[in-house]
């Protein structure tokens, strides 16, 4: 084999795997709430105060959002299975949401207190 062709070979390597961990960078603070197997927010309903940072995880095989129907102006960027997103809620409200993908069966809801 070439010189170059092991250069590029190892390039190829560092990059996958780079790619790979930055989908999946762990986050600890705050409440989670699952996207388990299939197409539901788990909980529901969640009731923080004001301040909290909340995540989604998607842990399904489908791809899901996180879309605010109230409380705030807000939706993430579609969410690939193993993809999470967090939102910190600096005030009060009920916050509903949906997955613009599934929308007839993905809804919740984010109580804020003050
Ligand atoms: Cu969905």
């Amino acid at each position: 084999m070439q010189r170059w062709m092991v250069v590029l070979a190892l390039i190829g390597w560092i990059g996958a795997g780079c790619m790979a961990s930055s989908s999946r960078v762990p986050q600890t603070a705050g409440p989670v709430i699952r996207m388990p197997k299939s197409y539901r927010f788990d909980p529901p309903t969640l009731q923080v105060k004001v301040g909290t940072t909340v995540i989604w995880v998607n842990e399904d095989n489908f791809t899901h959002n996180v879309h605010f129907l109230s409380g705030a102006d807000w939706q993430s960027p579609p969410l690939r299975p193993g993809q999470q997103i967090s939102f910190t809620f600096t005030r009060p409200g009920e916050y509903r949401y949906q997955c613009d993908f599934h929308a007839q069966m993905m809804k919740g809801t984010v109580m804020v207190t003050p």
